[in-house]
């Protein structure tokens, strides 16, 4: 097992990674931005590297930075957790090129699930179902028009190297495919410096479905379920939700089946999520993500299964502690994540933490690097901490979550607490019935004069 790993990260996720290594008797060294000198996640690591100034891109992206910080405190292994290098194929190799383990999948795992047409050609190869469209790239509009022509319209156009909602476009007829194509493919490349895109079916009330897998070296792959990722704003998740309102039992298992097999043929190892729409009883893949999410404590809750650790222990060469017939999904989990924003303008919001009262009790977890008199930076991420809460039911948890949300005392920034709070009282939601537009739709229609 190793013995020291560097968290390449701030936040809450740096403070997840801490707590698996020190329960599995691992040192820790954090690293650091000028900014986060005073962050939690640098007073309680064992050790702490300042890598930069605030900028991210001078620091928690710097790479050249994080690998000499690695060699000097003598880490053995790098927990990238998610955003930042977390899916740089690059920074990968070049930690394994330093003799350094990458807590994470190869590579060329990475690379080929982070270009979307390769990611769904392969995934396609192994009796995934992936969405309606072109086979690979759109050259030019007369491959787009024999496509949309087979296919019917509305279409959507993707870039290869897009994910997470940048340079798409929905194109409704043909007299306007040309531009879409053109605009498209321009967007691409001047935010991914590459130009290159695909076509799909364009599903029009989807809901977000993922499922969470986890594989080691030795080829065991198990699923553990999905989670319901359609309460959505301009591609920011708000709430996720575990297991899905929307699925039962027998479509869980046998499409978890149907990936597991997949990503076992794939050989790919370490912690992943397989992303899909889901409309009118279907399955369509559209990504895959090769990193911890944001939202897996709400996997872990149903499951019991601490995925960090599982993903520490493959790195370094273990076997899965369980297989899935030991996998059993227990009751309903929902996760809040919680911004320093202004609840219903969605301005951001940094400052002073005055008073941190985090909420407790049976099946409520928070997860947060908060701490009272902290100050918020206003260089990363708005996102300040996740209120995950279990029940037996889904109501039970409804229920649970309502009392912690009002428990949750956060004063000195504004919080989105306030639109969770109101969110989980709105009938559609209470009866799990909404897709990917609905939380976008419910938002334009607030009267934000009368809240
Ligand atoms: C789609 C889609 C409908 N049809 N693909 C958005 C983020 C990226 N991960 C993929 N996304 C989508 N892909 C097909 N074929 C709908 C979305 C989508 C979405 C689209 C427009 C506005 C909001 C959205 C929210 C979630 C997903």
């Amino acid at each position: 097992m190793f013995e020291k790993v560097l968290i390449a990260n701030r936040g809450e996720i740096a403070l997840r990674i801490h707590r698996a290594c020190r329960e599995m008797g691992i040192k820790t060294v954090a690293v650091h931005s000028v900014a986060d000198a005073n962050a939690m996640h640098v007073k309680l690591a064992d050790e702490s590297v300042c890598i930069g100034p605030n900028a991210s891109a001078d620091s928690y992206l710097n790479i050249p930075a994080i690998i000499t910080a690695a060699q000097i405190t003598g880490a053995d292994a790098i927990h990238p957790g998610y955003g930042f290098l977390s899916e740089n194929a690059r920074f990968a190799e070049i930690v394994e090129e330093h003799g350094i383990a990458f807590i994470g999948p190869t590579a060329e795992h990475i690379r080929v699930m982070g270009d979307k047409i390769s990611a769904k050609a392969t995934v396609e190869k192994y009796g995934i179902p992936v969405v309606p469209g072109s086979k690979g790239e759109i050259r030019n509009y007369k491959d787009a028009k024999k496509v949309a022509d087979e296919i019917g319209f509305p279409v959507i156009v993707k870039a290869a190297s897009g994910g997470g909602g940048r340079g798409m476009q929905i194109v409704r007829s043909a007299d306007r495919l040309e531009e879409a194509v053109n605009t498209a493919s321009r967007e691409a490349e001047v935010s991914f410096g590459d130009g290159t895109v695909y076509l799909e079916k364009f599903l029009t009330l989807p809901r977000h479905i993922e499922f969470q897998i986890l594989a080691d070296k030795h080829g065991n792959v198990v699923h553990l379920g999905e989670r319901d990722c359609s309460l959505q704003r301009r591609h920011q998740k708000v709430l996720e939700e575990a297991p899905s309102p929307a699925l039962n039992s027998e479509m869980r298992m046998k499409t978890g089946k149907v990936i597991a097999d997949a990503i076992k043929a794939i050989g790919f190892v370490g912690a992943g999520t397989i992303e899909f729409l889901y409309e009118e009883g279907e399955f369509y893949f559209i990504e895959m993500n090769t990193r911890i999410q944001v939202e897996h404590p709400i996997t872990e809750m149903i499951t019991g299964i601490d995925l960090v650790r599982e993903q520490i222990r493959v790195a370094a060469g273990q076997p899965l502690t369980m297989s899935q017939e030991d996998i059993k999904f227990h009751g309903h989990a929902i996760e809040c994540r919680i911004n320093a924003e202004d609840p219903f303008t969605f301005m951001p919001s940094p400052g002073k933490i005055k008073t941190y009262h985090p909420p407790g009790g049976l099946d409520v977890r928070v997860d947060s690097a908060l701490y009272a008199g902290y100050s918020i930076p206003p260089y990363y991420d708005s996102m300040i901490a996740k209120l995950i809460v279990h029940g037996k039911s889904r109501n039970d948890c409804l229920m649970r979550l309502r009392r912690a949300l009002e428990e949750f005392v956060i004063d000195g920034v504004k919080t989105t607490i306030p639109l969770h709070e109101k969110l989980i009282r709105e009938p559609d939601f209470i009866d799990g019935n909404y897709d990917i537009h609905w939380l976008e739709h419910y938002l334009d229609n607030l009267d934000l004069d009368n809240l």
